[in-house]
């Protein structure tokens, strides 16, 4: 499908901007042996928890959701972790690697507005931004702790276009979480899929307007 005109994108921040993956090295550093089963287990659960607490109506921030999500794929794998460690390894949420991509991608995008809509609490998003030197980059560092309920509710979707003033299907929404392009192309915007680990799609119902590997390859799909 050719896209429509996009006047803005709008980023999903954890595994898209920013690879959940690199907190790996304090894992195995904490727990030698069981780094890689922890990481796959944290984020796993962190987004178990956000998809049952809103359909519970316990919303709890993102801070918290992903320490239970830490504390429980640590029990799930025999480990009982001390508070310091749980701090220790909580700390890598605040400082992500960007994926190598994003800085020259963003670059290229050549004055498109560009924006973030996550999971993230302020201050997580806040933190991960500023260590990967990307301040500059966004214009809105929008949050689901305003609506307090999680991705995919069309609540937090909504937040994106009421926050821009731009239509929702002039918005371009790019998210590496096939899930989250579901939700968000179900809400009406235009969607990217970032699939940079050839991962089936999901089966929701709705499509991806355009899927790309790589986010340098945003600037070619929107001309
Ligand atoms: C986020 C989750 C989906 O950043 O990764 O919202």
């Amino acid at each position: 499908m050719e896209p429509k005109m996009v006047k803005a994108l709008v980023f999903d921040a954890y595994g898209t901007l920013f690879d959940v993956r690199s907190v790996l090295n304090r894992c195995e550093d904490v727990f030698p042996g069981h780094g890689s089963d922890l990481t796959g287990l944290w984020r796993a659960k962190q987004l178990e928890y956000t998809w049952l607490r809103s359909l519970m109506g316990r919303y709890e921030d993102f801070w918290q959701v992903t320490q239970n999500g830490l504390v429980f794929g640590c029990r799930s794998l025999g480990l009982a972790p001390s508070q310091d460690q749980i701090d220790y390894l909580m700390q890598a949420y605040l400082a992500l690697e960007p994926f190598p991509e994003i800085a020259a991608a963003l670059d290229a995008l050549d004055g498109l507005p560009c924006s973030i809509l996550s999971n993230g609490t302020p201050t997580m998003l806040q933190s991960v931004v500023h260590s990967a030197g990307l301040e500059s980059r966004f214009q809105h560092i929008l949050s689901v702790d305003e609506v307090r309920i999680y991705k995919p509710s069309p609540v937090v979707y909504r937040l994106a276009e009421d926050r821009l003033g731009i239509r929702r299907e002039e918005i371009g929404f790019v998210s590496s979480n096939c899930w989250d392009v579901a939700g968000a192309k179900a809400f009406g915007f235009q969607t990217f899929w970032l699939n940079r680990q050839k991962a089936p799609a999901e089966l929701l119902g709705v499509e991806p307007d355009q899927i790309i590997g790589s986010a340098m390859e945003l600037t070619s799909v929107l001309s």
